[in-house]
């Protein structure tokens, strides 16, 4: 049984003996990416040796082969990997596919006991993904989660071959990007559910971050969240609301009082501030506009913030991501929505977007949202979705959650994390592990391919590797942990 998570597309176990691996060596097209892959060997426990007359390293090659993907795609994502006769060799048609041939790799090495050296079975593993759009939603707002936690989550959403980490970075208790043409907005960063201390993202933070994250093939997906969600920004401007007197701050964990107003002349010059800056300051080409739970607006002036959001950021060149409500304005072709909730009454609405060209990322809340409780007795988290057990987060279909949505309209599958009731890093990763590889092998295996059995043995065997990462997670008792 081999540790990985997501199961790759094939793999061929020899009957070969396993490579000894007392210490490696990478040869790598460039020396960030051999570092990287560095970073996941010794991960692992094996030693990374620069001498390359240490006749004890093997070498680990990595080699980018044009022809082992489409012409020049950098945004391929195959990889092989070759372990046999006391050799590594990863061939990939863009960088992308090496580094994810190095997570394989650093989930195959079995550690050596007692003195003895770590070793790699012999296999050869063809692999790429389902979608390409992997993705993880992360709340840094009701709890604040900085830079430090931030890395570490990327570093997990790597380790199961994620690409995106959409940040949730305004609602209702806080605004946690700095906004360099609204600098007030700080006013608003120093609070979280339940009151105390929290903190922002200053544009140098974000960008640093962004960084760590490209350079691990994550993307950063910022989201400001409009028209509703918003009591942080109408705290710091009066004018945003619909009386003038700036609202109080909000630390409880309700959803659905605050608002915008389209026709306040504030509205427009404060969206076009923010989306602006946002888009200048991320990487991708994406930005989130919210889109949620707007509960006091009637329906013609939610579609107006709708379709005025969704043209400033086109404007500025990006693309724009609604959560599922999106679908009650105008959405455009290459429109992205967001799936989260299962009502019935507006899949046909759904099924229309679709048909006008949108595109959906799937959040089922019933499986994919992790801040789910895994039990009605589970000590965090929230259960409005009901009980996500790990069984639950792996047992589903992106292509069905929608009733009659066409195939083709599924751009990818994201899980999502709330943090109502999560305040350290701990607690964060563990309603994320064990449930995150479940997600992120609905997202990357075939349908055909995936195996509850296979999949529950497989994250048994992967406890020892979190353990060494220091990575927290929930021993569900759906799993036989070692
Ligand atoms: C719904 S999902 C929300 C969030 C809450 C979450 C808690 C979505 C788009 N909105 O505001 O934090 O439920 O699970």
């Amino acid at each position: 049984m081999l540790p990985l998570i997501p199961w790759p597309t094939e793999v061929t176990a020899t009957d070969a003996p396993a490579v000894v691996v007392p210490a490696v060596r990478v040869d790598a097209p460039d020396p960030a990416l051999a570092r990287l892959v560095a970073e996941q060997v010794e991960a692992a426990g094996v030693p990374v040796s620069d001498d390359v007359t240490d006749a004890r390293a093997v070498t680990v090659t990595l080699r980018l082969d044009p022809a082992a993907g489409s012409a020049g795609a950098e945004t391929d994502e195959r990889y092989t990997l070759r372990v046999a006769d006391g050799e590594i060799l990863a061939t990939a048609a863009a960088p992308v596919g090496l580094l994810h041939a190095a997570r394989t790799l650093r989930q195959l090495v079995v550690p050596g006991t007692d003195g003895a050296a770590a070793a790699v079975p012999a296999v050869v593993v063809h692999d790429a993904p389902r979608y390409a759009w992997r993705g993880l939603s992360l709340d840094v707002v009701r709890h604040w989660f900085g830079p430090e936690d931030l890395r570490a989550v990327v570093d997990l959403a790597a380790s199961f071959k994620l690409r995106v980490l959409h940040l949730h970075l305004t609602d209702d208790q806080g605004w946690r990007i700095e906004i360099p043409s609204r600098p007030e907005l700080e006013k608003a960063s120093d609070n979280q559910v339940g009151g105390g201390s929290a903190g922002y993202l200053t544009v140098e933070d974000y960008t640093a971050l962004q960084d760590y994250a490209a350079q691990r093939y994550v993307t950063i997906v910022p989201e400001f969240d409009m028209p509703g969600h918003v009591n942080a920004a109408t705290h710091v401007y009066g004018a945003l609301t619909s009386d003038g007197v700036a609202t109080d701050a909000y630390d409880g964990i309700e959803v659905g009082f605050s608002r915008l107003w389209f026709d306040n002349p504030a509205t427009e010059p404060f969206l076009r501030d923010v989306i602006g800056d946002l888009a200048r300051t991320t990487r991708g080409p994406w930005v989130h506009v919210g889109g949620d739970e707007v509960l006091t607006m009637e329906r013609e002036e939610f579609a107006r913030f709708v379709e005025l959001a969704q043209r400033i950021v086109r404007e500025h060149g990006k693309t724009p991501i609604f959560w599922q409500e999106g679908s009650r304005g105008p959405v455009e072709p290459g429109t992205l929505l967001q799936y989260w909730e299962p009502k019935g009454e507006e899949f046909d609405r759904f099924v229309a977007a679709a048909d006008a060209g949108a595109r959906f990322i799937m959040s089922p809340g019933n499986h994919a949202y992790l801040d789910m409780k895994y039990t009605p007795e589970h000590p965090l988290g929230l259960e409005w979705a009901g009980h996500v057990e790990l069984r639950d987060s792996y047992d589903w279909e992106p292509t069905t959650v929608i009733d009659g949505l066409p195939t083709s309209s599924v751009e990818g599958v994201s899980a999502a994390i709330w943090t109502e009731t999560l305040t350290t890093r701990d607690e964060l990763f563990s309603m994320l592990l064990p449930r995150l590889g479940a997600v992120a092998e609905v997202a990357w295996t075939a349908a055909e391919r995936k195996d509850w059995e296979s999949f529950a043995a497989r994250t048994a065997a992967s406890a020892p590797a979190w353990r060494a990462s220091g990575w927290a997670f929930h021993p569900t008792p759906q799993v036989a942990w070692p």
